[in-house]
């Protein structure tokens, strides 16, 4: 593997306009998760935003279900270097979740039911680039991919991308989540390979 050099694996990989560097196309949908898939149910789910200030605001099932509903059609790319195209969503925009949210916070924690975070400026949460999505390729999103909701952010590697997704903390400060404290990028653009801290 390590033999071969980074623009034969871009082409071996597929079409390296649409698959990043040191990735490959699949047409599964793998499953990667640190520990027990959580059920949630939906009787009792809701999702937090916490600002800096302490301030909350909250979704129902219900009221989220009754928010704005977008069909984002993106490519995902996971760092143990599988990508997936044109996958299909439905779910809400970040936009509309932060509209009445009054912050001057550069960066978010994500949380999960079952207790895995991740961390991103709050910058690549807005103007179109994420959702918190309920439903794939036109089905309620499975449990072992993150049902009934989750986050997916697709301009970031997929571990950015939390399942169960129940909140969104807003920092003045970053603050490294699950793998980002076990030694992944801070970041994590699959275009520029930041799949590891350094990289
Ligand atoms: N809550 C939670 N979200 C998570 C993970 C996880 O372990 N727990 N794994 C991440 C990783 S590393 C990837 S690649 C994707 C995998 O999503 P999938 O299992 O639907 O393919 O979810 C991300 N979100
Ligand atoms: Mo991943």
């Amino acid at each position: 593997m390590n033999l071969i050099t980074r623009g034969f694996h871009g082409r071996r990989g597929g079409d390296p306009t649409r698959v990043p560097p040191g990735q490959y196309e699949t047409h599964d949908f793998p499953v990667l998760t640190v520990g027990p898939t959580p059920r949630v149910d939906t009787a009792t789910w809701t999702f937090t935003v916490t600002t800096e200030t302490g301030a909350r605001h909250q979704w129902t099932w219900n009221e989220f279900m009754a928010l704005p509903q977008e069909r984002p059609h993106v490519d995902i790319h996971c760092v143990t270097r599988w990508s997936r195209l044109d996958t299909d969503w439905v779910g809400v925009c970040l936009d509309t979740l932060l509209e009445d949210v009054e912050t001057t916070a550069d960066y978010a924690l994500a949380h999960c039911y079952g207790g895995y975070t991740t961390n991103l400026p709050l910058q690549d949460l807005t103007d179109g680039q994420a959702w918190i999505a309920h439903t794939f390729d036109g089905e309620p999103l499975a449990p072992e991919h993150g049902g009934p909701a989750r986050l997916i952010v697709p301009h970031l590697y997929f571990w950015k991308s939390a399942k169960w997704v129940k909140g969104l903390t807003l920092l003045p400060d970053d603050e490294p989540g699950f793998w980002e404290q076990a030694g992944y990028h801070d970041y994590g653009d699959p275009w520029r390979e930041q799949r590891y801290r350094g990289d």
